[in-house]
C-alpha cells in the first residue's frame, strides 16, 4: 500500500534514523529540511517542541524518531524490518529501543546540553562527569552484548540496529567508544549498509 509521506528532518539528526528506516523499506517520502525551522511556530504545527523528526504520515502527525522509524517498520511488515507484535522479537526490540534512550543516549544529550547547547551559565561539569559514568555503564551491557552477535534482534539486521546506531554512533562522535570494541565493529556494520545514514565524521 502506497503512504502520503512527509519528514520533517535535518541532516545528521535524530531524523536521519527515518529518513534511514524510510529508504531500507523502500518507501517514497517527501523531505522537508526543517533546520531552520527548529523552534519555531511553523514546526511546533507537526512537533510539540518544535523539534526535528516530526512526520505526517497520510495526513497524520507524529514524532519521536524510534515511535516513527518502529511504526514505518510496522505498516509495511512485507520488508521484514521488525518483528510482529507479541513475538520475542518485537520484545527484544522493545528492550535494547528502551535500553538504548534511557540508559545511554539520555546521558549524551544531558552532556551536549551541558557542554554546548546550555549557555555557560547553565552548564555543570559534574552533571557531564556523572552522566559519561552512567553512559558508560550502559555502552558496556550493549557491548558485552554485541560479543555474541552481529545485530541486536535475532542475529540479523533491523530497524532495532537504525535506531540503536544512530545512539552508538553519536557515543563515538563524543571519544566515548575507546573501550567498547564490539560497539565500534558493530558501527562498522552499519556504515557498510547502503541507505546508512549516520554521520561518518
Ligand atoms: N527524543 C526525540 C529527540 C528529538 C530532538 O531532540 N531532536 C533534536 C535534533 S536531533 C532537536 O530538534 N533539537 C532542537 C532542540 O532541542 O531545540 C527523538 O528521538 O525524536
Amino acid at each position: 500500500m502506497n503512504h502520503e509521506i512527509r519528514l520533517y528532518g535535518a541532516g545528521f539528526a535524530r531524523s536521519a534514523r527515518c529518513r534511514w528506516t524510510l529508504q531500507e523499506l523502500g518507501m517514497d517520502f517527501e523531505e522537508i529540511s526543517a533546520a531552520k525551522m527548529i523552534g519555531g511556530d511553523e514546526l511546533r504545527e507537526f512537533h510539540p517542541q518544535s523539534k526535528v523528526p516530526a512526520i505526517v504520515i497520510d495526513g497524520e502527525r507524529l514524532f519521536e524518531s524510534s515511535a516513527i522509524c518502529t511504526y514505518l517498520c510496522d505498516i509495511s511488515p512485507d520488508q521484514r524490518l521488525i518483528a510482529a507484535s507479541g513475538t520475542r522479537e518485537r520484545a527484544l526490540h522493545d528492550q535494547w529501543v528502551s535500553f538504548g534512550l534511557s540508559e545511554m543516549e539520555g546521558y549524551l544529550w544531558s552532556n551536549a546540553k551541558h557542554t554546548g547547547f546550555y549557555p555557560e551559565e547553565k552548564r555543570v561539569t559534574a552533571v557531564v562527569e556523572r552522566n559519561t559514568e552512567e553512559f558508560r555503564k550502559g555502552a558496556a551491557v550493549l557491548d558485552n552484548a554485541l560479543s555474541e552477535t552481529p545485530f541486536l534482534v535475532g542475529g540479523n539486521f533491523s530497524v532495532t540496529d537504525i535506531i540503536l546506531g544512530w545512539t552508538v554512533n553519536w557515543a563515538r562522535r563524543m571519544g566515548h567508544l575507546g573501550d567498547f570494541p564490539n560497539l565500534q565493529s558493530y558501527l562498522d556494520r552499519l556504515f557498510a549498509r547502503e541507505h546508512c545514514a549516520l554521520n561518518p565524521e
